[in-house]
Formats: structure tokens, sequence, C-alpha cells
């Protein structure tokens, strides 16, 4: 799946490896301090936040805020308490997406599912408090003369609620065995994965005070990438073992769901994941190269195995 494009060279040159590596430890950090103490009463809740939040995720949502907050002139610190949030939002949906009453899986980051560990009330529990200890945390964030902190709290409830995430996830449940054209996939992956995908390099640059040209081609960046990741996602169920993903692989086929790869075939799905990024990979060229780390996980993103 070569992309051929001209920044590739740059992507080359970046350490990602090294970069997602530094960035995920200084988001662990935070969010052992920003969190409930795990012996903190009642103990088995905040265990089972804890169990699900350090269980191994990528932590490429944080990645992207920091990076987009880096390429807008911004801090990792002022971004910090948003890259926490949308991390503990998005570790909230997993845990809920893998409830006997939505995907009903066993295994996510190479773990036992939260239900499987704690049962389902504290794992729906669990869930309820990351995502609400996320806006906690985001409230810690400073507001600029471009974006106030009302502002940067609306945009990640906008992300998280019941037009976005909440929305891809209610017709993903109600499009199960029904056949789906690609607009209405398209509709799904959009809100499901995209949108807090976009948010998290939207929130990082609004961190940094971005001008609204910075935020328009943020915005870009991240709904193309966001959708590239959710075509590669379905590639991935396909193609990898449940071992390689860390999750139960095989679970779209299994559960009738609609996918790029089963509407549109393999290799047309790749071939729009790459044009996406290409797409991606264009909107930062505002940044003239100032935006290596973007550039380098857009490719990531694209080229990952699980
Ligand atoms: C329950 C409101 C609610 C929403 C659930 C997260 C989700 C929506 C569904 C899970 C299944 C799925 C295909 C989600 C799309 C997003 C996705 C691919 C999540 C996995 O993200 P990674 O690969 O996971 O970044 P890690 O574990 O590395 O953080």
């Amino acid at each position: 799946m070569a992309l051929k494009t001209g920044r590739i060279k740059t992507v080359r040159a970046f350490d990602l490896q090294g970069y997602l590596a530094q960035r995920a430890a200084a988001v662990d950090r935070a969010l052992h301090v920003w969190l409930p103490p795990a012996g903190a009463k009642p103990a088995t809740i905040h265990k089972a936040m804890r169990y699900s939040l350090f269980a191994g995720g990528k932590r490429l949502r944080p990645a992207l805020c920091l990076a987009a907050a880096e390429a807008c002139g911004g801090s990792i610190r002022q971004a910090m308490p948003l890259a926490c949030a949308v991390e503990c939002i998005h570790t909230y949906s997993l845990i809920h997406d893998d409830l006997p009453a939505m995907d009903d899986d066993d295994l996510r980051r190479g773990k036992p599912t939260c239900h499987k560990v704690f049962g389902e009330g504290i794992a729906i529990l669990a869930g309820d408090g990351l995502l609400t200890e996320a806006f906690a945390i985001a409230a810690r964030c400073r507001g600029w003369p471009r974006h106030s902190r009302g502002e940067i709290i609306r945009e990640l409830a906008w992300a998280a609620g019941s037009r976005q995430l909440i929305a891809g996830q209610v017709a993903d449940l109600e499009g199960e065995g029904k056949k789906l054209s690609a607009a209405e996939l398209k509709y799904i992956h959009q809100r499901k994965t995209s949108a807090l995908l976009c948010c998290s390099v939207r929130l990082g640059a609004m961190s940094a005070n971005a001008s609204p040209a910075q935020l328009r081609a943020l915005s870009a960046f991240g709904l193309n990438v966001g959708l590239a990741f959710q075509i590669i996602d379905d590639i991935l169920d396909v193609t990898q073992t449940s071992e390689q993903l860390g999750k139960t692989a095989g679970k779209d086929i299994a559960a009738q769901k609609a996918t790029y790869p089963s509407i549109l075939g393999m290799e047309k799905s790749r071939a729009i994941a790459v044009q996406l990024t290409r797409r991606a990979f264009r909107a930062l060229e505002f940044f003239h190269g100032k935006a290596p780390a973007l550039a380098a996980l857009a490719d990531f993103l694209l080229k990952r195995d699980k």
C-alpha cells in the first residue's frame, strides 16, 4: 500500500515510534494524577476505570491532539487536559461497545473486557465514570481570546454526543443484519470513529489559540484521517488475527455488519483509504512542513497492522 506523495520523505525521517512512546508516557502520567486514585472509595469502580484505561491502548487520539497543538505553535502542557479527556471518552466508548447489549466482546486491548473482569453493572458504571471524568479533566484547559474554555468543552461534548459518536453507534446497532449503502456506511464511520479523531486534532489546535485558517486545515486533516482510520480498521478485522489486533477479529462478518470491504471490496477500500490520506497530507500543506508529527501519524494510520 505504497503512498506516493512528496511528503513521504519527511514521514520517513520522523521517529514516530519514539514520538508515540514519549507522548503516551506523558499522557499516562497525567491520567494517573488527574483520575481518582485506584483506592478511592468505592475502590471497585476506580479499579475498573483504570483497568480499561491502562490496558495498553495505542493513545492515538492524545497523540493527534498534542501534535496538532505543536503544529499551531502551542505547548504539550496546555493541550494535555484535552488529550487526556479524549482518551477517557474513547475508552468509555470501548467499554460500552464491548458490553453484551452491544458488540458482546471478550477481548480488548489484548485483555479480557471490563465486564468480563468486573461484571456488567460495574463495566457500565466504569464507562459512565470515565465519560464524566473526561469533562472534569478537560475543564483544566485554559481558554483563549479565539477559543474560550466553554467553546472547547462544547466541542468535546459535540463529538461525544448524540449527533456524532453516539449517533454513529445507534446507526451501527440499527444497521446490523441489514444491507447498507456506501453512503449509509460512511455516515456511521464518520460519526462512530472520525468525529472523535477529528475532535482530538481540533482540540489540540484550540489549546494553542489556533487561527481560523489553521483550524480549517486541521479539521480537513482530521476528517480525512478519521475516515481512513475506520476503513483500515474494517480491513484489519478481516485480514488480521485476534492475537495481532488484541481484540476479536472477524467480528464484523459474525455480526453481519456492513463494512467497506463487504460493500466495496478490499482493493477499492484500500484505494479509498489511500485517497483520504492523500487529502489529509494536502490539508497539512498549509503548515509548510511544520507539522511532521501529524504527517507521520497519517502515514502510520494508513499502514498500521493492528
Ligand atoms: C458506546 C457510545 C458508544 C460508542 C462506541 C468505540 C465504538 C463506538 C465502537 C467500537 C468499535 C469500533 C469499530 C470503533 C471505531 C473506533 C475504533 C476503531 C476504535 C479502536 O481504536 P484504536 O485502534 O484502539 O485506537 P486502542 O485500543 O488502541 O485505543
